[in-house]
């Protein structure tokens, strides 16, 4: 297997930290027996949680008013998987990759597999494109795509998606998420009931032609770059188009496309009683869609949809969705914001499995407010930090990926190995 990093140098650093690492096991071990809960097993648990990589996270991302690289940025999709191994070697929680279309279309699927399974990486969920004209393009998408009022616009629409799952397959993705910023400005500019149904007609013909274990994921979002109104606003929208393409066709949350303050964790019960949550886009975000690091606004949000999809396992062994971080790195390192961010994800999993079931419903049952409220904050305020560590540990990453990530040195030789190409356009977004 290529490595980026050398394994010695993993190895040096968490001998240096292991000491410490296994009596903090040990202590929240006994203490977690006391629970009859197995500290061991619950690592093990850990462990098999996986987050799908977005290409375009590891270039530098912006804004509409600027973006800032950093040295060493990505050039092309090569080297955006460098770093994604990069992530994986150190945090074990990511050994998949999801691609958008065209920023990461490669001129050889079969090289490109090859590369990034000689890193020990996968290809997730297919990203998609149809928010932006391509060079060259014939029509434009300016007034949507998979929805706009001209025929041949869509049909180019449904082309590209069908195109993207073509490429998926050669990839061994499994997965198509589609996410279209279809929508108006103005009011009076889009009839919403006509615009829809568009949508609905592109999707179901996007879908017949979806391999037979291949899942459609559709991600609803409040609004940007359409102002007004979103063909796909709300998981509303994005039910009810699940419900009319196809048993396969399921809905994706980006936890950025809510408005502030929506109860975000109770739209993922809805969707998951109703056999329609397919996926997550991991990020956090304060105001708009801003793309922060997971957990880093509001890490007792993304508990609690943890302890939604904890408790939907329970009722359901099948259910599987896809998980993975969408976020922009517009001021961080992002290798570092992404494993940080994997490990919150990780972190607020475990911490979702600590919640006492039995006795939470036991309060619900009595109206229990207070102790209900409780059982959650107990397995919350659970510091579980040793566990993440003993999961990376034994997996063969790093106790402290971050520290040692920057103790290799790795940003500082890719920034001698890729000098900035003056032309290249950033992570895509921007
Ligand atoms: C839209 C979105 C979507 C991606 C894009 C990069 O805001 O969340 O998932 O296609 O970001
Ligand atoms: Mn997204």
């Amino acid at each position: 297997m290529t490595t980026m990093i050398k394994n010695e140098r993993i190895a040096e650093d968490n001998e240096r930290q292991s000491a410490d690492l296994n009596r903090d096991f040990e202590a929240l071990g006994e203490k977690l027996n006391r629970r009859n809960i197995d500290i061991r097993a619950l690592t093990e648990t850990a462990s098999q949680l996986t987050v799908a990589l977005p290409s375009w996270g590891v270039g530098t991302g912006g804004t509409r008013f600027a973006r800032f690289p950093g040295p060493g940025e990505p050039r092309n999709i090569f080297e955006k998987l460098d770093d994604c191994s990069v992530i994986h070697q150190l945090g074990r929680v990511t050994p998949k990759v999801s691609l958008h279309i065209p920023w990461d279309r490669p001129k050889d699927p079969a090289e490109l597999r090859g590369y990034a399974e000689a890193r020990g990486l996968g290809f997730d969920a297919m990203n998609s494109n149809t928010f932006q004209d391509q060079k060259g393009q014939e029509k434009s998408y300016k007034y949507g795509s998979l929805t706009h009022s001209h025929a041949e616009v869509r049909s180019m629409a449904v082309e590209h998606n069908i195109n993207v799952i073509e490429l998926g397959k050669q990839l061994g993705s499994d997965a198509l998420t589609v996410w279209v910023g279809d929508g108006s400005n103005f009011p009076g500019q889009q009839n919403f009931r006509d615009a829809f149904a568009r949508y609905l007609e592109s999707a179901r013909t996007i879908y017949n032609a979806l391999p037979g274990d291949w899942n459609m994921l559709l991600e609803h979002k409040m609004f940007e770059p359409a102002f007004y109104s979103t063909v796909i606003q709300d998981w509303g929208s994005s039910y009810l188009a699940a419900k009319e393409t196809g048993d396969r066709c399921l809905c994706l949350v980006d936890l950025g496309h809510h408005a502030p303050n929506v109860n975000i964790e109770m739209i993922v019960s809805r969707l998951a009683q109703f056999g329609k949550l397919g996926g997550f886009h991991f990020n956090d975000s304060k105001y708009g869609d801003d793309d922060l690091d997971s957990g880093s606004i509001d890490p007792y949000q993304l508990f609690l949809v943890f302890n939604e999809l904890v408790d939907v396992k329970q009722r359901d062994s099948s259910f599987a969705p896809f998980y993975m971080l969408d976020q922009s790195h517009n001021v961080t390192d992002p290798i570092e914001s992404l494993m940080y961010s994997a490990a919150e994800v990780q972190r607020a999993y475990v911490k979702a499995l600590l919640v006492d079931r039995v006795k939470l419903s036991e309060y619900q049952q009595n109206n229990d407010p207070l102790m209900a409220q409780a059982t959650l904050k107990t397995a919350y305020n659970q510091d579980v930090e040793p566990i993440l560590q003993m999961a990376r540990h034994q997996n063969g990453g790093a106790i402290d990926p971050v520290g040692t990530y920057r103790n290799s040195g790795y940003r500082n030789e890719c920034a001698k190995q890729r000098p900035v190409d003056p032309n290249q356009s950033g992570s895509g977004i921007v």
